[in-house]
Formats: C-alpha cells, sequence, structure tokens
C-alpha cells in the first residue's frame, strides 16, 4: 500500500493554517497541523482536519449531473454532453439577449483559490455582463467601499499591528472562533493573549458576551448602533483635544468637516442608542488616545447592519485621528509578495461604482453587485434582465436574505449551472451540477489572502490527490464553456486578444509572472537583492516561506491612490450617510418588533458547508439554536430547551431556544446556514431553519453604500409556541426535511432565435 505525506495547507477559512496530508492509495488518509509552518506553526481547527471526511462524503457529487426532464431529480452525464449542451444554450442566450444577460455568483471557498475568481470575473468581463454576484455583499463590500473613499481604492485595507499594538478595540468579530477575517493569523488566540500578556488590553465591543469578549474584556452593544459609538469616540477626542494634529496634518484632508459633524454625537446621544453608558464611550476614547499604539479592528459585526460602510469608515477615521494608521501598533498596510491592488489598479478592476444595478442602481464593489438582488435581477424584464445564472462555490438560497424569492426566481432562469462539492438547497434548481475539486485537489497559493497576512509570507501547494471521480477546477470548466461560446475568459483585453490567437495562459503560469514581478520577485533576472521569488523557488519550500518579521510603517503615501496621497475624511457618500443615521436616531422605535437579530458563528460550522461530516456534527450541543437571555426567555414563557418563534418584517422561523446571560437582553442571536435539505444527508438531518427567511431582499432593506445585506440587527419579535411545535421541531432532527417539490426541467431553448 504506497502511503505519502504532502505539505499544503487549509483552505476553508483565512488562517491558511499548514497541513500536511497522510496519502493512501491515491485517497486521503489524514490530515494533521504542520508544525513548521512560519505562521501556523502547528496550529489547525476541526474543521480543517475534517476535510477528510469531505473526500471520503458518501454524498459528495463526483460525476456531472443533469435535471430530468420530468422534474423528478438529476442523471448522471458525460462532460462533453454537459458542456455541449451548456455551450448552446449560452450561445442562444448570447445572440437573443446579449451577454450581459448571463450572471455568475461566486460564494466564498472561491476566495481560497487563486485562479477560480480571476477565471469568473474573466468569463463575465469577455461577454460584456455586469451580473457579477459574490458572497461579499454578505461579508465585507462596505469595507471595500469605505477604503475606496478614504485610501482612493476599495484594495486597500489597514490591519492591526498585533504584534505592536497596546489596545486593540474589536468591532463586532470573534476571531476566537472566526479564527480572523481580512487578517491572517493562524494563531490568533495566542497573538490576542500576548497583547495582554506584555500589559496591554483587547476590549470587544459586542451584542454577545463571545468567547472572545469573555478572554479579554467585554462592552456590551446594542446591534446596529455602531456608528453612534465611532462617531461618540471622535466627539470625544476632538473635543477633549485628544487628536495627533500633526499625523492628521500630514495624512489626512478633510478634517474639519470631520471635527464639526462629530459634535452631533455626543456619548450621551451614542449611550441612548448603544447601551453602552457615556461614561464607558469617554474612558475609552481618552484610553485610545493615550495608548502608544492602538488599532480599531472590525468584521462582520460591523458590515452587516444598516450603516455598514460609515461604520467601517469610522473604524478607520478613529485610526487616523488617534495618530494610528500606518503607525506601530495601530492600524498598518499588510506587505505581500504579490500586490493585488497594483494589479487590479492596472487591469481596472479596482473599482467603487464605476457600474450600477439595473435594479436599485446600487454601485458595484469590486465589480460586483448585490446579491440580494439576484431575484429582482431575474424577474424585472427588460434589457439586461438575468436569464442564464452560474453558481460556483456557494449556496446563496442559504446564504443571502429571502430563500424564498430566492428559489422561486433561480426556477424562472433559462438555464443555470452549478459547480459545486455536493447537491445543495441552492443548486437543486440547476439544470446541471458539475463537480468541483476540493481544495485538496488543486495547486494553490493564498493569493487573496497574502496583503492580510500579519506577517508578510507567500506559500505554494501542489494538489495532494488527483480529481475524485471526475470533478475538475473550476477555471477548466469556465475555460470548457468559453471555448464553446468562442470567447477568452480574461478581463485583460491583452489577454483576450492573445486568446484569439489561440494562446492561452494557464493560472500557473499567471502565478509565477505575479510572483516574480511582486516586490519580492526576481523580475526576470533584473533584480539583484531580497528574495527574488519565482515559482519554482515557493515550491521548492512547500512550508511556505516568511518575507519578513513584521509589517512595516511609514508607508500610507505608498498606498493610498488618491492623487494628494492623502486619506479622505470627508467624502460626499459619507456626509450623507451620517445625516441618513442622524434622521435613523429621530425615528420612533417600531413596537412591533422589539427585539434585535444577530448572527453567530460556531466552531464546528462553516457557514453552510460543513454541516456533512459526522465528527464535526457528532454530540448533543450540534443542535440549531437561538440564543435568548432568561429576561426575555421568562418574559416570553420559554425555556431552555423549547422552541419559539422570531417573526420579522419579512418572514418567521420556528427554531429551538437557549437560554443564556451572554447575549445582551432585547438581542436574540441565531447561526446562518442551517435548515438543509440537499442531497448532503448528514446535513438534512441535522435540523435546524434558514435564519435568513427573516432578512429583507428588497433593495430599500440594503444599504446604499456597498448594496450590503441587512443580516444584524434585523428587527424581530419574539412568540412562545405550543409545546407540541416543539416536539415536532425536535423529532426534525432525525428525519430529514422534505425537499421542495420538484421543478421540471427548462425546454432547451430552441436553436434558432425567434424573428
Ligand atoms: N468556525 C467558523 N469560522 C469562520 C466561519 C464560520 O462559519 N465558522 N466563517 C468565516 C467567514 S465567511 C467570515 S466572513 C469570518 C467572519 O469573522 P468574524 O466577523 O470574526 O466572525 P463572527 O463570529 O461572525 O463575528 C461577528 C461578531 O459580531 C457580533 N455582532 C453582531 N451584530 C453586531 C453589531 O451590530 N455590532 C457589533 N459590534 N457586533 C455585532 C456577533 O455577535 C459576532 O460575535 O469568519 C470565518 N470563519
Ligand atoms: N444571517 C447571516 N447570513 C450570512 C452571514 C452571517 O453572518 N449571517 N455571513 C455571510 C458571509 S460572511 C458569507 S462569506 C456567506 C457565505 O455564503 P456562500 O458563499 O453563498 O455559501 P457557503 O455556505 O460558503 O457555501 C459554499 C458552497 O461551496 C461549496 N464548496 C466548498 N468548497 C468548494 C470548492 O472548492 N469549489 C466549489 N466549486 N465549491 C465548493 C460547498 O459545498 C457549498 O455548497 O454567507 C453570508 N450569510
Ligand atoms: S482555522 Fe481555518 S484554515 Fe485553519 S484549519 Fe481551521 S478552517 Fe482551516
Ligand atoms: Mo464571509
Amino acid at each position: 500500500m504506497a502511503v505519502t505525506e504532502h505539505v499544503t495547507f487549509c483552505r476553508i477559512c483565512e488562517a491558511s493554517c499548514g497541513m500536511i496530508a497522510t496519502v493512501q492509495d491515491g485517497k486521503i488518509a489524514k490530515l494533521r497541523p504542520d508544525a513548521e509552518h512560519p505562521l501556523s506553526k502547528g496550529a489547525v481547527c476541526p474543521k480543517g482536519i475534517a476535510m477528510v471526511e469531505v473526500h471520503a462524503d458518501p454524498d459528495r457529487l463526483l460525476h456531472p449531473l443533469k435535471r430530468r426532464a420530468d422534474g423528478s431529480g438529476f442523471d448522471q452525464v458525460s462532460w462533453d454532453d454537459a458542456l455541449d449542451d451548456i455551450g448552446t444554450r449560452l450561445s442562444t442566450i448570447r445572440a437573443e439577449h446579449g451577454g450581459g444577460a448571463i450572471g455568475w455568483y461566486m460564494g466564498n471557498p472561491g476566495a481560497f483559490s487563486y485562479s477560480h475568481p480571476i477565471w469568473v470575473k474573466g468569463f463575465l468581463d469577455a461577454l460584456g455582463s455586469q451580473h457579477y454576484y459574490t458572497a461579499s455583499s454578505q461579508d465585507v463590500s462596505n469595507r471595500f467601499a469605505a477604503s475606496a473613499m478614504l485610501y482612493g481604492s476599495p484594495t486597500i485595507i489597514p490591519i492591526p499591528d498585533l504584534d505592536h499594538t497596546d489596545l486593540l478595540l474589536v468591532i463586532g468579530a470573534n476571531p476566537y472562533v472566526s479564527h480572523a477575517s481580512l487578517l491572517t493569523a493562524p494563531r490568533i488566540r495566542e497573538d490576542l493573549n500576548a497583547i495582554t500578556g506584555r500589559g496591554g488590553r483587547v476590549v470587544v465591543v459586542d451584542p454577545r458576551r463571545t468567547e472572545t469578549a469573555r478572554a479579554f474584556e467585554h462592552v456590551a452593544i446594542r446591534p446596529d448602533t455602531d456608528a453612534w459609538l465611532m462617531l461618540a469616540l471622535l466627539h470625544v477626542l476632538f473635543a477633549e483635544d485628544l487628536v495627533d494634529r500633526a499625523a492628521l496634518a500630514r495624512q489626512a484632508v478633510g478634517t474639519g468637516w470631520l471635527e464639526t459633524a462629530v459634535r452631533a454625537v455626543t456619548p450621551e446621544d451614542a449611550a441612548r442608542h448603544s447601551g453602552i453608558p457615556a461614561q464607558e464611550i469617554v474612558t475609552l476614547a481618552r484610553d485610545l488616545a493615550a495608548a502608544p499604539g492602538a488599532a480599531v479592528y472590525g468584521r462582520t459585526g460591523s458590515c452587516l447592519g444598516r450603516f455598514g460602510t460609515l461604520v467601517s469608515f469610522l473604524m478607520d477615521a478613529v485610526n487616523v485621528v488617534t495618530g494610528n494608521l500606518d503607525h506601530r501598533g495601530g492600524a498598518v498596510f499588510g506587505l505581500p509578495p504579490i500586490s493585488l491592488d497594483d494589479a487590479a489598479e492596472k487591469s481596472g478592476l479596482d473599482t467603487y461604482g464605476a457600474k450600477h444595478s439595473r435594479v436599485g442602481g446600487f454601485p458595484d464593489v469590486l465589480g460586483a453587485m448585490p446579491a440580494t438582488l439576484i431575484p429582482r435581477e431575474i424577474t424585472t424584464p427588460g434589457e439586461g434582465a438575468l436569464r442564464a445564472l452560474l453558481v460556483s462555490a456557494g449556496n446563496p438560497v442559504l446564504s443571502v436574505p429571502d430563500a424564498t424569492s430566492m428559489r422561486a426566481a433561480l426556477g424562472q432562469l433559462d438555464l443555470m449551472v452549478s459547480i459545486d462539492l455536493y447537491v445543495t438547497e441552492t443548486n437543486q434548481e440547476a439544470d446541471y451540477i458539475l463537480p468541483a475539486t476540493s481544495f485538496l485537489e488543486r495547486e494553490d497559493l493564498p493569493l487573496a489572502l497574502m496583503p492580510f497576512a500579519r506577517t508578510p509570507y507567500v506559500q505554494w501547494t501542489e494538489a495532494v490527490v488527483p480529481p475524485a471521480g471526475e470533478a475538475r477546477q473550476e477555471w477548466q470548466i469556465i475555460e470548457a464553456i468559453s471555448d464553446r461560446l468562442g470567447i477568452t475568459p480574461s478581463s485583460g483585453k491583452a489577454l483576450r486578444a492573445l486568446g484569439r490567437l489561440g494562446i492561452k495562459v494557464h493560472p500557473r503560469r499567471m502565478a509565477d509572472v505575479l510572483l516574480r514581478t511582486g516586490r519580492d520577485g526576481d523580475l526576470f533576472g533584473l533584480r539583484r537583492t531580497g528574495p527574488r521569488l519565482t515559482l519554482a523557488k515557493v515550491a521548492a519550500r512547500p512550508h511556505g516561506i516568511q518575507l519578513g518579521d513584521s509589517l512595516p510603517t511609514g508607508i500610507l503615501r505608498q498606498r493610498v491612490r488618491h492623487g494628494d496621497g492623502r486619506v479622505h475624511l470627508d467624502p460626499p457618500a459619507i456626509i450623507g450617510e451620517l445625516e441618513r443615521l442622524l434622521a435613523d436616531g429621530r425615528a420612533a422605535a417600531d413596537p412591533n418588533f422589539p427585539m434585535r437579530l444577530i448572527g453567530l458563528r460556531e466552531l464546528r460550522s462553516h457557514n453552510s458547508w460543513m454541516h456533512n461530516s459526522p465528527k464535526l456534527m457528532a454530540g448533543s450541543a450540534r443542535t440549531h439554536a437561538a440564543r435568548v437571555h432568561p429576561e426575555d426567555a421568562g418574559r416570553l414563557g420559554v425555556v431552555d430547551g423549547g422552541a419559539m418563534r422570531i417573526v420579522s418584517k419579512d418572514g418567521a422561523i420556528q427554531v429551538a431556544v437557549k437560554v443564556t446571560d451572554e447575549v445582551t437582553p432585547g438581542v436574540v442571536a441565531v447561526p446562518h446556514g442551517w435548515g438543509h435539505h440537499g442531497g448532503w444527508q448528514v446535513a438534512n438531518a441535522a435540523g435546524g431553519v434558514n435564519v435568513n427567511v427573516l432578512a429583507g431582499s428588497a433593495p430599500e432593506d440594503l444599504e446604499p453604500l456597498a448594496g450590503m445585506a441587512f443580516l444584524n440587527g434585523i428587527r424581530v419579535r419574539l412568540e412562545a409556541v405550543e409545546s407540541a411545535d416543539s416536539a415536532v421541531l425536535h423529532a426534525r432532527r432525525r428525519l430529514p426535511t422534505p425537499p421542495p417539490p420538484p421543478r421540471a426541467a427548462r425546454p432547451a431553448p430552441s436553436p434558432q432565435p425567434a424573428a
């Protein structure tokens, strides 16, 4: 029996932990942490190890599937038959309605591949379509939008200088469980503990006393009120003259507007909205100003509210005003060997507001439009209506607001194609489901993550095992479809011209060129100093190469893309948002929906897709449950282990209850990504419900500056349910949830466009 060991890295979350895979007879037998990885140094989490189970999963999709004509299910088809039919149908749609009728939704795992996102965007750009959707509009788009305004490019994003900070203010992130986001720091627990260990502080602002908050200082906040907190911090900083005037003069423009604007929000105002005592806000502002190095860092809890772009903007404004931007121990810039911001700028991909969505008129963010609007883009007739959708590595029926509209609209498409590891809640609506390789079956580079690495590094991995069954990499599938459409899937005009001459660029070649022309590259022999990277050199050191000890400071001018080299603190759109916030603060609360719903990430879940691993799902704790405070539970008469209904203006769910004082009174926390009825039997049997039916999908429900879904802070009410209902709920844990009624196959469009 052939047993081999392979050095690789995990690509489930941004930590990108080094792993060693044991391969037996071409199959993954075991995964363990790689002690020699420069950043993770032997750290992994249970999800990474559970990829063994994904590989051995009897439910994994191994062959292309085609929807049966009567809609009763799917049949296995050959790749050639599937690709030929997809090519023919897309060609017909393109001939009749233009390439702009074809769209793509790429989900979160796509971001971990060095090739997949570039090929998806290239495919749409070659078609001339702006129907580009990603998980970003449910995750991080307003962080990008804020950066576009502050720094002149959506790709310029500071990260906390973990090694030197004296005070880390965490706004809506739970790195103990999420393992950090927009920050590659696989040993984040140690990093945070090191801050307090050297006498510093970590303060966690969160409506829930999370795993991270418990380990450090917790400031409980009412959901969706972070903008008030940030404004009040700025108010105190200016009012008490705690601002770093020298840094402001050197780094920023628009300080005058900001200083005047924040006078409108006192700590008392912020206290009324956020529930944080005014004195605590004042003290926090003073502490931020007094610390030699302090950084405000926020993640999804700061992004998924109604004012996410404003919050992201203000978090950075606090860093600037306290002199902590580009400052040791403050918020600094990563030093990746491949500068994606340069590459994006050169190829014109670093856009914000270059285009606007057909429905709702939302600005694009890095080319992406709000995924929440997919159903309306399908059902709203007219030029540019979405008629064909390809979905890769995404499960928008569970991850985007309003599953009912999403599923119904997907059913109206002329063609839907999915590329995934499983039959999911989303691709049950597809005409074709194509099997993707897992990350262990593809070569890779953490391309999109390196700008956020706490320590500069680079790593290359080869595929650890050959593709299971007939699985193929996404870029290969995109090339095969593109061939049939006669296009070259590239965003670059030069590459498209080469494509017409039959010259294609393999992603491996692209990675080599990017590495060699990057800051640490060999410049094809022209550079005489430094690591002089080539792909071959990186590959020769499979555990990864550390490219520096810490992150630099004093490089702001190099990073900022505004012509004046300054951070802009007075963008017109932010001025408008501030007015919207103040008006919102004056609006009366809706007595029908007195509670606020937030999300909750679990150590053993990953969004919607790791619920089929028996190991991750073992144990009675792995049930889907809403967390409510004992006071709220008592008032409602619901008990721990019972059930309740959560009702919003958009929907209602019935869910099991866990009573815990870790949530702030008035708040209910429910994990997303549950409520399965796909081809994954363990996940189906786990029960639970899709919490996103409570989120709204109308354009008015989206955050206006980035089109982001409103998923944290949704107004809800709780209702007690009869005990019989709760019995039903628990029974469901054993019975698979019935799938939605079958949808008949779409008739293949006639090859002749109708006259
Ligand atoms: N185990 C595990 N790890 C993951 C994932 C997973 O599903 N499971 N998902 C990955 C993904 S895709 C991402 S984007 C990252 C996300 O990384 P994080 O953002 O660090 O993860 P969350 O646990 O969602 O943390 C968000 C926190 O914000 C809080 N919050 C909610 N509303 C508000 C609010 O209005 N204000 C404030 N201040 N806080 C609020 C929540 O209580 C929660 O603790 O995690 C990644 N890592
Ligand atoms: N209420 C609420 N909703 C949320 C969030 C929240 O905090 N609260 N978080 C949001 C966030 S941050 C995110 S990132 C989104 C995630 O939302 P999505 O990206 O839409 O969904 P995932 O659950 O990540 O589903 C990933 C899919 O990709 C498949 N897959 C895994 N690996 C691969 C691969 O290598 N190739 C291919 N082709 N397929 C693969 C999986 O089987 C799965 O079907 O959810 C968002 N939705
Ligand atoms: S922390 Fe993230 S990258 Fe590391 S093993 Fe877990 S899922 Fe994989
Ligand atoms: Mo995410």
